[in-house]
């Protein structure tokens, strides 16, 4: 069977590598409906080789549409997904508009692809942080149990939309050219200071919250509960934004639950893991970084250390695609896996 899809955002950073995850992935598209704002409407996309007009996102252009992938922001997914799916399409929406919402399931396939069985229409796609470092920490919770973590991210410009890659471009080319340096969109467009991100490190992403730590910082706690299922695991989050384009990166410190684990029991684990990499060997230098993970689908792990003071903690170096496993290719995954169990 074949699917009607449509990608609202189309034009974005997350909406372009979505269309091309459906290809790549080839996924049973039979028609591909683009669709996006105003603004970029009426420009035209490749998929399998022939070019699609984006169209403005109205209610009526889901008519007929089986899965809606959705990634245009918030305001737009709270406004538009109900309608699609009033009108029989299954929404993926890769926002925060719907996560943290009790009957909305939150899904990383690897981790509980089962709470896609009790669906309602729309599925959430959690934020590219937390996606991989789930699928890391998923595979140790199994083996070993799973009592706190604690995360520092490294986040590259991507994960704040197309403008905030040409942002990092203009300001690196003008500060090696000595010339005036101009911030407008980082470390969050819509709040009311902008800093430099080239040759900088930005400890803000997203606004702050009343407690202190940002939006960002909170979805990496709250999502992390609900997708593993664990209310009461200890999380804390120190979110960075850094100045590389593509492909976010996690120091992560994990408590674990059993006694008398080794380093090589974490990488032996994490080695079979679904949608792992391990790239963990110091004899070689080898290690993830993010210039060799963009492109690729997986969640690259190393730097697998047992801490020198409690013997069951250990560190751990996460590397994903923020477009991708963080966003377009997790959503694509989702789809897949509603076909596997048959729930489209
Ligand atoms: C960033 N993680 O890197 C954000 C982008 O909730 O889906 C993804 C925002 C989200 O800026």
């Amino acid at each position: 069977k074949q699917y009607h899809v449509a990608v609202v955002g189309a034009t974005g950073a997350v909406g372009q590598q979505m269309v091309r995850t459906l290809e790549d992935r080839n996924f049973p598209v039979g028609k591909l409906t683009l669709l996006s704002s105003e603004r970029s409407a009426g420009k035209k996309m490749r998929f399998r080789g022939e070019e699609i007009e984006v169209q403005v996102a109205t209610p009526e252009r889901f008519d007929g549409v089986d899965i809606a992938l959705f990634s245009a922001g918030g305001s737009v997914s709270k406004a538009l997904a109900p309608e699609a799916v009033r009108r029989g399409a299954i929404v993926i929406d890769n926002t925060s508009a719907f996560r943290m919402d009790e009957k909305v399931p939150l899904v990383v396939p690897e981790v509980n692809e089962s709470d896609l069985t009790w669906h309602n229409g729309i599925i959430a796609n959690p934020n590219c942080s937390t996606i991989q470092m789930v699928v890391a920490l998923e595979p140790i919770r199994k083996a070993f149990g799973l009592e706190r973590v604690i995360v520092s991210t490294y986040q590259a410009v991507s994960g704040a939309g197309a403008q905030a890659i040409e942002e990092l471009h203009a300001q690196t080319k003008a500060v090696l050219e000595n010339k005036p340096v101009e911030a407008n969109i980082l470390p969050v467009k819509s709040d009311r200071k902008h800093y430099q991100i080239a040759f900088n490190a930005i400890p803000q992403i997203d606004k702050f919250q009343d407690n202190g730590f940002t939006f960002e910082e909170m979805k990496m706690i709250n999502e992390t509960k609900k997708i593993m299922h664990m209310p009461e695991l200890k999380v804390a989050a120190t979110c960075v934004r850094i100045p590389v384009a593509s492909g976010h990166s996690e120091s992560v410190y994990v408590e674990i639950e059993q006694d008398g684990v080794t380093a090589a029991d974490l990488q032996s684990v994490l080695s079979e893991a679904p949608g792992v990499v391990l790239q963990d060997d110091p004899n070689e230098q080898l290690y993830p970084m993010p210039a060799d993970c963009v492109g690729k689908y997986d969640v690259f792990v190393g730097r697998i250390r047992r801490d020198l003071d409690n013997s069951r903690a250990f560190h751990l170096w996460i590397v994903a695609d923020n477009l991708l496993k963080g966003a377009a290719s997790n959503s694509v995954q989702i789809a897949e896996s509603l076909l596997k169990l048959g729930l489209i």
